[in-house]
């Protein structure tokens, strides 16, 4: 038996494992399929990585609230097929009841495969539509969850602590990147210095009182979430962030990687771009979905969250490409630095189209 098999038979699952096999392409945790007989569920298999997830206790209590509150939701609703529309995580055999298992210091989680499902990593404005109202009814469905979640990394989307880890990366410049760059990091540093402040204004308005947290995803990337083979929405799934965090987080997430024509590490700028069309068609649907308590601040700031997203993202890339690509996986040297050159393209285009987007949110 393989070290992943005896892993994956510490969980209570339905069928005989027959094959397990890599699956996604998170830049975080390490994630397999499952294959069982026919007959039973397959199943997803993650190992959560620690190193990131410091709390994992606490993060399993979170999902656990979420997905048990959604399903609680959908079983109201009359709704079928909910195993295709939430999350299931699969308790351990020992009779615990707990979602994940410690094995030789590593953290384990399994969940059931959503069979039927699709994700992708670029969609069209009608596919984004979709996301964005189904974005929307995800913050709107857990509005009302009695159980106070935790904070899985803290202070996640604060832009101010981004704005201070690539400060303090900069002044330790650990890997010597810095000391022998011959002027692009530095001119890259002095950009994201220029937009640092009107880029935490998210922190300021909370610290007034003008802008609530709320819980949400935290990392709506577009291939977080599943589809059916319809184009219908099934259901949003890495719940790993899903934490009390401003609504921008979601709204500016999706548009960071569903509005750029290209992958976030595409070194071909020239074709970097905020498509427009995306933003119309997301935020017609998440405008839809959220209708019960998005408030006019938040609403009026949205065109700001498309531009914080690629903006931190930036930030994170580049601090960490400063630090030695201790965070990110990378499959090169320069990744981290490629990624950065990205997204601060697809900032620029998404600041140069605040008028627009305002203008569009105007006629909704
Ligand atoms: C990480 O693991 P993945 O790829 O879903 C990161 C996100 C970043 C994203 C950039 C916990 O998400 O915040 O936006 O990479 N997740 C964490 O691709 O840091
Ligand atoms: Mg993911």
């Amino acid at each position: 038996m393989t070290e992943l098999e005896s892993i994956a038979g510490l969980f209570a699952l339905a069928g005989k494992v027959q094959q397990i096999t890599p699956l996604g392409e998170g830049l975080i945790n390490d994630t397999y399929k499952v294959v069982t007989q026919a007959g039973a569920p397959d199943y997803v298999l993650q190992r959560i990585n620690y190193s990131i997830f410091t709390d994992v206790p606490l993060l399993q209590r979170n999902i656990e609230a979420v997905t048990g509150h959604i399903r609680g939701k959908l079983e109201a609703a009359g709704e079928s097929d909910i195993d295709r529309k939430v999350l299931k995580f699969i308790p351990l055999k020992d009779g615990s009841e707990k979602t994940y298992a410690l094995a030789e210091g590593k953290y384990w989680r399994v969940s059931q495969f959503i069979s039927d499902a699709y994700t992708y990593q670029t969609v069209d404005p009608k596919y984004s539509e979709f996301a964005g109202e189904a974005f929307g009814n995800f913050e709107a469905m857990l509005a009302d969850i009695p159980d106070t979640l935790g904070e899985t990394i803290p202070d996640f989307h604060n832009m101010e602590l981004r704005l201070r880890q690539l400060r303090e990366a900069v002044s330790c410049d650990r890997t010597g990147r810095l000391a022998a760059d011959p002027g692009e990091l530095h001119a890259i540093l002095s950009e994201m210095e220029d937009h640092g402040e009107e880029m935490c204004r998210a922190e300021r308005l909370h610290r007034e009182g003008k802008l609530p947290k709320r819980i949400c995803h935290c990392d709506t990337k577009v291939n977080n979430m599943m589809f059916d083979s319809q184009g219908k929405v099934l259901c949003v799934i890495d719940l790993d962030t899903v934490m009390p965090s401003f609504v921008f987080s979601d709204f500016g997430d999706f548009l960071r990687t569903a509005a750029n024509p290209v992958p976030e590490d595409s070194p071909e700028l020239e074709r970097v771009d905020f498509d427009m069309s995306i933003f119309r068609a997301f935020a017609a649907g998440y405008i839809r979905g959220t209708r019960s308590f998005l408030t006019g601040v938040e609403r009026e700031n949205l065109p700001y969250a498309a531009c914080l997203f690629p903006f931190m993202q930036a930030v994170r890339f580049f601090a960490d490409y400063i630090n030695g690509d201790t965070y990110y996986k990378t499959s090169y040297p320069e990744h981290n630095l490629v990624r950065t050159r990205n997204q601060m393209a697809l900032f620029r285009s998404a600041l140069s189209k605040v008028p627009e987007m305002t203008a569009f949110l105007g006629t909704l």
